[in-house]
């Protein structure tokens, strides 16, 4: 059993204060992670850049669409993405999970607008019985730079090029909301719910939670959208939340 799980960067962290973690929301998470966890489950985490990432993309003018050819903001995003992951694999291997880094800016690249994920060195360390930790990240393309590359992307890119068996994304709300304020089951279809999906309220480079349903209909496997409240549910089930179905 596979499971990629994305921790949203808005749990993770405070999303409208500059580089600051959310400690409790962190713990709370590996803890749930660490109680789910047996031999036979494989897993990957995720992670978003929430004030980290974001903060330094939107200084620097980067973002999914705008490059840059300037090394010294490039680092100074990917450094800030860097030391929010190190919290992550700090608080796993406090709990005593394998969790092992893996930096997009080193081995990731976009040609054509596609985006080419090496998948083998994490496939190795599923293997070995790690738990390869990545994250958002600036990468660069064969025009405009540098660009951002959100993580809900790695986690489609990951789950398809793995064969994962569930993908999850953790995030501040309990699924995707309609127009009602009431928590859509089931999507299936990006325009049927394309009125209800609003645009992210703070900082956010990669496009918020219309981004994240487009990316996880490009999936074979279901994907659920829901908080950490829900997250042991996913863990135990499999679904939560909002789930979305692409082309399965
Ligand atoms: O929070 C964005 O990742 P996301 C990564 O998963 C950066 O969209 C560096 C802003």
């Amino acid at each position: 059993m596979l499971t990629v799980l994305k921790l949203g960067g808005s749990i993770i962290t405070d999303k409208d204060l500059p580089e600051t973690v959310d400690s409790d929301a962190i713990e709370r998470s590996v803890d749930v992670i660490a109680g789910a966890l047996s031999s036979e489950e494989r897993l990957v985490v995720v992670h978003g850049a929430g004030s980290f990432g974001h903060h330094y993309a939107a200084k620097h003018g980067v973002s999914s669409s705008e490059g840059t050819y300037d090394a010294s903001a490039v680092t100074e995003i990917h450094r800030s993405m860097s030391d929010l992951s190190e919290r992550i694999v700090d608080a796993l291997h406090e709990r005593g999970i394998e969790a092992l880094p893996i930096r997009p800016l080193s081995v990731a690249s976009r040609t054509d607008g596609d985006l080419q994920f090496p998948s083998e060195q994490i496939a190795a360390m599923l293997a070995g019985g790690f738990v390869p930790v990545t994250h958002g990240d600036p990468i660069i393309h064969d025009s405009g730079g540098v660009k951002i590359l959100s993580g809900d992307e790695i986690v489609v890119s990951l789950a398809s090029q793995l064969n994962a068996d569930r993908v999850g994304l953790c995030s501040t709300v309990p699924g995707v909301f309609d127009e009602d304020g009431d928590i859509i089951e089931t999507i299936d279809n990006y325009d049927e719910v394309a009125g209800a999906l609003g645009e992210s309220e703070a900082t956010d480079v990669t496009g918020g939670m219309a981004g994240k349903v487009r990316q996880l209909l490009e999936l074979d496997v279901p994907a659920s959208v829901f908080d950490l409240d829900q997250l042991e549910t996913f863990l135990a089930d499999g679904t939560a939340g909002t789930v979305v179905r692409g082309s399965e």
